[in-house]
């Protein structure tokens, strides 16, 4: 990208955002959680919107001169509730936290009861760690994978709902790489009157092109991030049913967020006008296909995965039987300019600091449009850089190999 009068003005941030451009080239992206923008999406939010305060919703501001910005936000809505088939979209939240503690403050008090997915088996900070807002004002009880198979077990939430009766289920993850079972959280939560709230953050983009399935039609709310598989900008949106329209908007604004961001609003809009087209269909295969080419070439390799593959976009990799960790391997990789995620694994012995395991996905990685023949590639050069953790030389040439893939996959600027 070109930032002429940021390069004359401020030499020093400018200089700054070159190198980091210049790291998102040459080096591999394999964090989960990560994408890369396309450049209408970039535009979008370094507009002239980002001047305005527009507290409210569309024809209910709380200042004036919000016309324009009314558009921009009903436009975005539009396309969010065709991409999910939603009742009922904010586009306001900020980020993954804050659109979740909307969630909690719009059905909840404090002190309710909430079941969600343990941390360390996948779950994410927000969904009840003690650590976290979630764990602090909610009374969170947790329900975990089953530790054979690293799969959700189904029975274990229903015994713990059945004897809970929390009032919110949590369906929903950070690091889990099986489809859930919307459907039987749905059947569980009626059970006992509870509502039910998934955070789709990971997979949202993968829900939009169909390839995993949608729980927007079958739950009470649901959240997502919008800049992991759905490529947007960094952000989020909550959808409900239209019965819990007004108690959603009122938590975000006023309940938990001031003015929205509308710059990031209108790339929102740009990200999920790109998510309706054809395209975004086969990336989000492609992103499948690659994970799980990913997936066995380790497995081939000798690491065990938990869950033994994966349905989506990551996998977590327990490190312990190659005898390592995860801060030495992400520290290892970022050697040979590869990014990825530490992971604790289900139970894990390791403080999250450090934990057991490392989390990787192919988000990014598609965007550059790499496809299994890559993925290959990839997983030699982190096996190698494993291996031969402590071998400068050998780390050296890795780090050769993946900038040269990089410069054949370079990060789409059209
Ligand atoms: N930080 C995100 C992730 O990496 O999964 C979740 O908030």
């Amino acid at each position: 990208m070109k930032y002429d009068h940021l390069k004359q003005q401020d030499p020093a941030v400018w200089e700054i955002i070159e190198r980091e451009e210049k790291r998102q080239n040459e080096e591999l992206e394999l964090i989960a959680s990560e994408n890369y923008v396309s450049p209408a999406v970039l535009e979008a939010m370094a507009t002239v919107l980002t001047n305005k305060y527009s507290e409210g919703y569309a024809g209910h501001r709380y200042y004036g001169g919000n016309a324009v910005i009314d558009e921009i936000e009903l436009l975005a809505i539009e396309r969010a509730k065709k991409l999910f088939d939603a009742e009922h979209v904010n586009v306001q939240p900020l980020s993954g936290s804050p659109a979740n503690a909307s969630v909690y403050m719009a059905f909840l008090n404090p002190g309710d009861k909430v079941l969600g997915l343990k941390l360390d088996h996948g779950g994410h900070l927000s969904h009840g760690h003690k650590v976290n807002f979630s764990g602090r004002l909610y009374n969170f009880v947790q329900y975990g994978v089953n530790l054979e198979t690293g799969i959700i077990d189904m029975d274990e939430v229903r015994e713990i709902a059945l004897r809970e009766r929390p009032k919110m289920i949590v369906a929903g993850f950070s690091a889990y790489s099986r489809e859930i079972d919307w459907q039987k959280f749905k059947d569980i939560a009626d059970e006992i009157g509870a509502y039910t709230f998934a955070d789709i953050a990971h997979i949202a983009g993968l829900i939009a092109a169909k390839q995993i399935k949608n729980p927007v039609p079958i739950f009470d709310v649901v959240s997502t991030t919008t800049h992991k598989t759905l490529r947007g900008p960094r952000g989020a949106i909550i959808m409900c049913k239209e019965k819990y329209a007004k108690q959603i908007n009122s938590a975000v604004f006023p309940g938990m967020q001031g003015g929205p961001h509308d710059h990031i609003t209108a790339a929102k809009a740009v990200a999920f006008g790109e998510a309706l087209k054809p395209e975004f269909i086969e990336y989000s295969k492609q992103i499948i296909k690659n994970a799980q080419a990913m997936a066995q070439e380790f497995i081939n390799l000798g690491y065990r995965i938990i869950s033994g593959g994966t349905d989506n976009h990551l996998m977590v990799l327990d490190l312990t039987s190659k005898g390592t960790v995860g801060k030495e391997a992400e520290k290892a990789l970022e050697k040979i300019g590869i990014s990825i995620s530490r992971s604790t694994i289900p139970n894990d012995p390791n403080p999250p600091m450090n934990p057991s395991g490392i989390r990787v996905g192919t988000p990014a990685v598609t965007t550059r449009g790499m496809k299994e023949a890559e993925m290959k590639l990839i997983v030699g050069y982190i096996n190698e850089a494993l291996e031969n953790k402590t071998d400068e030389g050998k780390l050296d040439s890795l780090k050769k190999q993946v900038k040269a893939l990089c410069n054949k996959f370079p990060i789409p600027t059209k």
